[in-house]
């Protein structure tokens, strides 16, 4: 009995065993797998937080991206299946770790690199500016696009047929000016405004008074601490753009305003108060509007850019003794003609700035022309205007108007002295009286 008794404990004590150690092995199968469930999870959510982190890169930077995510992340996906070599997994990701990681050092270094290139671009900008030496690789790539998008899109119909010559000398240039940038506004004696009447708005008599001495202030952001203000107010006359103040600015702009050129949109946009602000008070004023290249007038008159008729007529009529002109679309044309013609790319197919259009009127009215801030000082920055808190490059350098190839031209027609154009943004150009030129 006792011996039964013992044989029955005994195969009783092995079951047991047996089970536990069943159960031990099952635990331990259970966990290895939920370990290997859990690794692969977790190197995976690495691999596409780094992917991730690759892929919010500047476009530039996303070439190396691209070429290290493709290659090993599409073998690594190739190998996802529920139980792989463990040897392997670890091998292909850890490998892929090191890649994404080295490229996300690579795309912080190309952050870097590119913030330190619109630095450097504006410097070398600069530098071409003052040099009288510029290109439009210069600008930073978003101007470059919005620039060919302007030649791709030439709204205004430009169809220039002349010649490009990049190398001509000072005389040259001043000669060409001067033979091809006769002022010239709007009279009666062309259609429309012959048949509807404009004599009655028209000035009688043409703009032609001749100044000793001028100055062109530009709206510049980098104007603000030139301390300029009593060298501008010198001048016999001076000036202005648009809709820009002088007053809270005289230390920097001075005080003077003798003639302001405004495109359209002051004239159209009620914002600019053009009807009751003082600053359109007794001064000469000129107005522009971009007509198509042809300068079909008819067309023009029907669909300016922003109309400006009506409120230069409502204006006449309420002030007929300020003289109040608009300029004839074949001057504003011709100072593109000759933009265009001194430079082997091709420039926006829109008329230049209203910088550049005053300093041609001022060169047709004065013995010499001062201009401050066109080209930029060392004070440069992306501050717009002097007058406003708005930032942005393209008011410098051009992205509607071809303002890198104007101010390039107006550095190689002026004369300044280093520290001058440096320090002061400074050029002098000679009045169309004092320039000389062979017959
Ligand atoms: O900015 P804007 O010009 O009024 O400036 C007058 C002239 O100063 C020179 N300038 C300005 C700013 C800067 N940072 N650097 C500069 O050299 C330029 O020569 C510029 O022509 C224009 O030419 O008429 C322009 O007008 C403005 C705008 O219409 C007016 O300021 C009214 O708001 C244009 N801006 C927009 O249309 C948004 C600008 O492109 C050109």
């Amino acid at each position: 009995m006792w011996n039964r008794v013992v044989i029955v404990l005994d195969s009783l004590l092995r079951c047991v065993k047996k089970s536990s150690a069943q159960v031990l092995l099952f635990f331990l199968v259970v966990w290895m797998l939920l370990f290997v469930v859990v690794f692969a999870y977790c190197s995976d959510t690495q691999v596409h937080l780094i992917q991730k982190a690759i892929s919010i890169s500047y476009p530039y930077t996303q070439h190396v991206a691209r070429a290290s995510r493709e290659v090993p992340l599409s073998r690594f996906a190739e190998r996802r299946g529920p139980f792989q070599s463990r040897r392997e997994l670890k091998l292909s990701d850890s490998r892929y770790k090191h890649l994404a990681l080295r490229n996300i050092s690579k795309i912080r270094l190309e952050r870097i690199k590119n913030k330190m290139k619109t630095i450097d671009n504006t410097w070398l900008l600069m530098e071409g500016l003052w040099k009288g030496n510029v290109s439009s690789n210069m600008l930073n790539l978003r101007l470059q696009r919005v620039i060919k998008d302007y030649v791709r899109v030439n709204k205004l119909k430009v169809l220039y047929k002349g010649k490009r010559n990049a190398g001509r000398s000072r005389q040259e240039l001043l000669c060409q000016m001067k033979q091809q940038s006769w002022l010239k506004s709007l009279d009666s004696s062309e259609q429309p405004f012959a048949s509807l009447g404009f004599q009655r708005w028209f000035p009688s008599q043409p703009l032609q008074k001749v100044y000793k001495t001028c100055a062109v202030v530009s709206s510049a952001g980098s104007i603000l601490n030139s301390l300029m203000g009593r060298e501008i107010d010198s001048h016999e006359a001076v000036l202005r753009f648009n809709s820009a103040p002088s007053s809270g600015y005289e230390r920097d702009v001075g005080s003077k305003t003798t003639i302001r050129i405004m495109n359209s949109q002051i004239l159209a946009n009620p914002k600019y108060k053009f009807n009751s602000s003082s600053i359109y008070k007794n001064i000469t004023m000129l107005a522009w509007d971009p007509a198509p290249y042809n300068f079909d007038l008819e067309k023009w008159y029907k669909h300016p850019d922003y109309d400006l008729f009506k409120p230069y007529i409502a204006h006449r009529e309420s002030f007929p003794e300020q003289p109040f002109y608009i300029l004839h679309p074949s001057f504003i044309w011709s100072l593109w003609d000759f933009v265009q013609s001194n430079t082997e790319e091709n420039i926006q197919p829109n008329p230049t700035s209203s910088g550049f259009i005053g300093i041609a009127v001022m060169m047709n009215l004065c013995e010499e022309v001062d201009v401050y801030e066109y080209i930029p000082s060392v004070r440069q920055s992306s501050l717009c205007h002097y007058h406003e808190n708005y930032e942005d490059m393209a008011c410098t350098f051009g992205a509607y108007h071809p303002l890198i190839y104007e101010k390039m031209l107006v550095k190689r027609m002026g004369t300044a002295f280093e520290h001058d154009l440096r320090n002061k943004g400074k050029v002098t150009l000679p009045g169309f009286p004092k320039i000389t030129c062979p017959t």
